[in-house]
């Protein structure tokens, strides 16, 4: 158990950290208070921002000799209220944003080491200056921060080729419970003393330390790249045409994601500035981007004879290849704003699934008609990362019906009943946005206690006083 943080506490956390590192006012702190969905408030004493590592140390110390808990947040654009303090006050909330210095960057190593608080769009700015590319991407990069992408081990819209954020973490710097810096920082490409902590910290959402700096991996900047929209009639046709594209043009294809003619049909009624990128309706849209190195021949050519040459096959109904960056741009717009539309369409019972990429297609299919038998009225909007078997199979409330009752009264059946089906085929109900605390109950309802069991070992082991992220992805055990 811990404790509410007193007046002592507060009082020396305020000595150490001065004006810019110890925040208390309301107001300044009610940003960071609840999650990007609007869905969990918190409320804490005070909002903790330190400078360096060293602050961060002393932090934990000071927490860990009181009892307090803490809760790590980057950007606070968690899609499972990871980074949001409980609503009893009984946490501190620690926030990475000031560190957010770029130590280093080499190209000899095609390494970044930067700290926690770099946002993801600056990291992708610092490589270009070294003619390298940091690979990871998604619609929150003007948000999203190091520190926290890595806690949720995040995945994005780039993942097919160079996998997530676990892929790409080469060397860590954190703060573990006890108060004490691990120096994980050196970026070995082959080191093998045993478990791997720079793993371990990743996707921990903070419940086993406070990740501070990273070494990640960078790899060469882009030549040119094509961006294709493509419509067509079924997640069948898609994977097909992704099969048949990756066995013609070698690793070029980079992004592989799938748009639903209503997530797009959201998207143009709320995003301004939007348009339809072909002139037909299709039930599946897919974007797609190939790249190749500088130097290389450019992709455009060569994805559209590929896309031509489907269409004549009628695997493909329609496309259209950007011929300009910022037409490019316009089509990557419409894909990355699904969840910003969403958001303003209103609730929605949101599910982070994954299962077999080749079951997906099946699995779109047989799902949506299940949820919409079984809860009439109810809207499924699926769409995402086809390609890495990883779609947002969200469940939209009735039309005409308050949505928010509609969601307290059917939301848990829903998310069991999805999830559910997920696992009939082997699949997680969290493949890139973490269990945080709105997936919590699922995962400890779905989980085998295997997986539960040695989930809990580690975390009492590395955090014996339960004072990191409590509450967040390690289910407690029933009593
Ligand atoms: C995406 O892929 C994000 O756009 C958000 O992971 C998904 O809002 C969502 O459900
Ligand atoms: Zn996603």
């Amino acid at each position: 158990m811990t404790c509410v943080p007193d007046a002592t506490i507060l009082a020396a956390l305020e000595r150490r950290l001065g004006p810019k590192g110890y925040i208390s006012d309301p107001a300044a702190m009610a940003p960071w208070l609840t999650d990007w969905r609007g869905r969990v408030h918190g409320h804490t004493a005070a909002l903790l921002s330190p400078a360096d590592v060293s602050e961060v140390q002393d932090i934990v110390r000071l927490a860990a000799a009181s009892r307090v808990a803490l809760v790590p947040q980057g950007g606070n654009s968690s899609m499972v209220a990871g980074a949001t303090p409980p609503a009893d006050g009984s946490a501190l909330l620690l926030s990475l944003r000031r560190m957010k210095a770029v130590r280093d960057l080499s190209a000899d190593d095609n390494i970044a080491v930067v700290e926690a608080g770099v946002v993801l769009s600056d990291l992708h700015l610092a490589a270009e200056t070294i003619g390298r590319r940091f690979p990871l991407s998604l619609g929150a990069k003007g948000t999203a921060t190091i520190g926290g992408l890595i806690s949720t081990n995040a995945g994005g819209t780039q993942v097919l080729r160079f996998g997530t954020m676990r892929a790409l973490v080469a060397g860590i710097e954190a703060v573990l419970p006890s108060g004490e810096r691990f120096d994980g920082l050196s970026a070995l490409r082959k080191d093998n003393r045993g478990y791997d902590l720079r793993q371990l910290l990743t996707g921990a959402e903070g419940t086993l330390g406070v990740v501070t700096a990273a070494s990640l991996r960078l790899v060469p900047a882009i030549g040119a790249r094509a961006v294709a929209w493509v419509g067509l009639a079924s997640p069948h046709a898609a994977l097909r045409l992704l099969r048949r594209l990756e066995a013609a043009t070698g690793d070029a294809i980079e992004s592989f994601e799938a748009v639903p003619a209503n997530a797009l049909a959201m998207v143009l009624r709320h995003i301004p500035g939007t348009r339809a990128p072909l002139s037909g309706q299709h039930d599946w849209n897919i974007l797609i981007e190939a790249t190749a190195p500088l130097g290389a021949p450019d992709p455009v050519e060569q994805l559209t004879g590929l896309l031509a040459a489907a269409a004549g096959e009628a695997l493909v109904a329609d496309a259209v290849v950007a011929s300009s960056e910022a037409q490019a741009d316009a089509l990557w717009k419409l894909r990355e704003s699904i969840a910003e539309a969403e958001r303003i369409d209103g609730a929605a019972a949101k599910h982070d699934i994954s299962v077999p990429v080749s079951d997906m297609p099946d699995f779109l299919i047989e799902a949506r008609a299940a949820v919409e038998e079984r809860f009439a009225g109810a809207r499924v909007i699926a769409f995402g990362h086809l390609g890495d078997g990883n779609i947002h199979f969200n469940v939209q409330p009735p039309l005409g019906i308050d949505p928010k009752r509609w969601l307290e009264a059917e939301g848990p059946r829903v998310n069991a009943f999805v999830h559910d089906l997920v696992a009939a085929r082997s699949g997680s109900l969290s493949a890139e946005h973490g269990i945080g605390q709105l997936k919590l109950a699922e995962f400890a309802r779905t989980a085998d206690p295997v997986r539960l069991g040695a989930l809990r070992a580690i975390k009492n082991a590395l955090d014996p006083l339960g004072i990191m992220n409590p509450g967040k992805l390690v289910p407690e055990p029933a009593p």
